[in-house]
């Protein structure tokens, strides 16, 4: 009787755990499933000598091991050769090609996890292991059985064993990477790490709690279960209750592969798991064996990489540089490397506690990575590869431009310069000065506003204004004619127009952004209302605290700015707020817009709309979309925004959002 309603507990929460983390379609609720949970703990309780080894209880992780037990691949565990672009796809075809004819290929994403065999007898789940070096692994069967995704029975009484992939998704690492930050403990550099970590302890309440999952690709033995394709293999694997992934496509030919390669270079983000790469493989099994292997690995079958996202190279140096502010930033100076798309020959070391903690040294092998796909960012330091020559860092006493002895704050992590009349200071003040969010000085490059400073034209922000004068000199530059003189006066003169906050900005205000120069530029209207106002007045505007009061009070207190702020007005630079410029409304700051269906006004007219607010249009919806705004009759992009959960706006709140103050 106990025993008859135990088997039924097991089967509903086998069941409903499948529907939930394979079909992603439950059918009983979260309520429901904790009470048949409850009840089978409680039979268990009662009754110990009837827990059953697939029972959905054993995946909390109960089970602590002393060491990993060697386990032998009876089929060996194979990799593939890697390669790296389109032409050697062909080659791949081509070599396939001598040997089967109008082959067909089976294209699967790369989960980048690491491999694992699953083994049933008679339905059950008897063995987990890890690849080890293909012939010998390591059993891992007491963390595998806490992974959701992994049947612990099947629904055929078969002895079978499944190869895939463990992996851990973006989201969950992310968790984990965040706790583990707080806790003061190392955190893991990629989601692959923290996955092969995870199956890596003894302990299976550690692997229960890191929320891995799993895809599976491979039957080792596909004939015996009467398989033919790899396609078929997949299905069957499906039929199984296994997790397959579902981005798996069968192409016809060579360049179906290669058109799905480049789909999923582009929408690789989208993902919430990382993938490193496409699988390739012949799909007819007698093809397969035709092809047969190498020494190492099957021929039927080739790994395409995308370019690396994660690369190492030398740390040869430390340099410091000066910001506008006189912050001292150490940056890493590397022997160039190529990293998604671009040559990375610098990357930033943020401050002297970054560099610290790290324990970054110099000669160091270091990965790196671009955080958030733009900006390279040191992953870790390769402590095991030191020599023992590398030198310790050690934070700089001095400008490295001008000699002034450094300062550190207590509550602050940078170092400064306070010699106002440093060099590099006044340069990146006039850089920002000229910046697009600020004077938008267009044409004044980082480049040329340095070679300004260095003849003696540009020495502060209001020489832009005076540039006119050295006009004939600056034209007889190298490098530089008429044209472009006239080009860069002519920005100057434009920029005598702007609004306000674009000055406010610019003049680099300590703790003045975008957003804070607008507030103040609409409170006051006029520069010479802000330079008026009190501590008092300063502090009880919205949004504006007493660091940021503090620091106009001191900046307006000070003869020189007011000198400048007098000659700038003087030059014809205009000091009020005009009020139509809305480029920095936050709706569309920084925002990757897509239009779909049919506007009112033109799609022009729309994309002009928000540019000028500092939005951007693109043409397709992807998962760096922020907002699809929807006009009549919408086609597949609406669709698209719905199913990936991006912020739709109807034409109407789309201009609302336009006309907002
Ligand atoms: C993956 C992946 C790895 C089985 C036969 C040769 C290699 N990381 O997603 N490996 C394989 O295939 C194995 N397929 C995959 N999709």
């Amino acid at each position: 009787m106990i025993e008859k309603r135990i088997d039924e507990l097991i089967k509903i929460l086998n069941q409903a755990s499948y529907e939930y983390h394979t079909l992603d379609a439950p059918t009983i609720t979260d309520q429901e499933y904790d009470d048949y949970y409850a009840e089978l703990v409680k039979l268990e309780t009662e009754h110990p000598e009837l827990v059953r080894e697939d029972s959905p209880t054993v995946r909390v992780g109960s089970t602590v091991i002393d060491g990993f037990e060697k386990v032998t691949h009876e089929v060996p565990m194979m990799s593939l050769d890697d390669i790296f672009n389109e032409e050697e796809i062909r080659e791949f075809d081509n070599r396939v090609k001598k040997v089967v004819k109008n082959p067909t290929y089976v294209c699967e994403l790369k989960i980048d996890g690491l491999s694992v065999s699953l083994l049933y007898e008679k339905g059950k789940l008897v063995r987990g292991a890890t690849r080890g070096d293909g012939v010998t692994g390591e059993n891992i069967t007491h963390n595998v059985k806490t992974i959701k995704s992994v049947p612990l029975s099947l629904p055929e009484d078969i002895d079978i064993e499944v190869r895939g992939e463990i992996y851990m998704p973006k989201s969950s690492f992310e968790k984990l990477n965040a706790e583990r930050r707080e806790k003061g403990e190392k955190e893991f550099a990629n989601p692959r790490n923290a996955a092969a970590g995870s199956v890596r302890q003894l302990d299976s309440k550690i692997a229960a709690s890191r929320n891995l999952n799993t895809f599976m690709y491979h039957l080792p033995k596909a004939r015996e279960y009467d398989i033919h394709s790899q396609e078929d293999a997949l299905n069957y694997m499906k039929k199984l209750t296994f997790t397959v992934n579902p981005n798996i496509k069968h192409a016809k030919n060579i360049d179906e592969v290669i058109e799905y390669v480049s789909y999923w270079q582009e929408h690789r983000p989208e993902l919430p798991y990382e993938i490193d790469g496409i699988v390739i493989k012949v799909n007819n099994l007698e093809d397969q064996k035709k092809l047969g292997f190498t020494a190492r690995v099957p021929k039927w079958g080739i790994a395409y990489k995308f370019p690396a996202v994660e690369v190492l190279t030398q740390l040869k140096d430390i340099e410091f540089c000066v910001g506008r502010t006189g912050k001292i930033t150490p940056r890493a100076d590397l022997t160039p490397v190529h990293l998604a798309g671009s040559i990375i020959s610098s990357v930033t070391l943020h401050n002297e506690d970054y560099i610290k903690e790290k324990d970054i040294r110099i000669g160091d092998i270091i990965s790196i990575h671009k955080a958030g796909d733009v900006i390279p960012e040191v992953v870790e330091v390769k402590k095991e590869r030191r020599t023992g020559k590398e030198l310790p860092f050690q934070m700089a006493t001095h400008c490295p431009i001008c000699g002034t002895e450094l300062v550190r704050k207590e509550s602050e992590a940078a170092w400064f310069c306070l010699n106002p009349n440093c060099d590099a200071r006044k340069m990146e003040g006039m850089i920002h000065f000229a910046s697009r969010d600020a004077m938008n000085l267009d044409g004044f490059g980082d480049s040329i506003i340095e070679d300004f400073y260095n003849i003696g034209y540009l020495r502060k922000i209001d020489d832009f204004y005076t540039l006119y004068e050295h006009k004939e000199s600056l034209q007889s530059l190298e490098g530089f004619g008429e044209k472009s003189i006239n080009n860069l006066l002519d920005a100057v003169e434009n920029s005598k127009k702007n609004s306000l906050e674009r000055l406010l900005f610019g003049l680099g205000i300590r703790h003045v952004g975008k957003k804070t120069a607008m507030i103040l530029a609409r409170h006051f209207e006029q520069l010479e209302a802000l330079q008026n106002a009190t501590f008092e007045e300063l502090k009880d505007i919205e949004d504006i605290g007493p660091i940021i009061a503090e620091s106009i009070v001191e900046y307006f207190s000070k003869e020189e700015n007011l000198r400048c702020l007098e000659r700038l007005k003087q030059d014809g630079v205009n000091t009020s707020y005009i009020g139509q410029e809305k480029q920095t409304t936050e709706d569309f700051q920084n925002k990757t817009f897509v239009l779909t269906g049919t506007l009112s006004i033109s799609r022009e007219e729309a994309k002009t709309m928000i540019e000028f607010r500092g939005g951007k249009v693109t043409g397709s919806v992807t998962g760096k979309t922020d907002v699809v705004v929807v006009g009549e009759n919408p086609g597949s992009k609406y669709e698209k925004a719905k199913s990936l959960n991006i912020t739709i706006w109807e034409e109407e709140e789309f201009l609302q959002k336009v006309n907002q103050d």
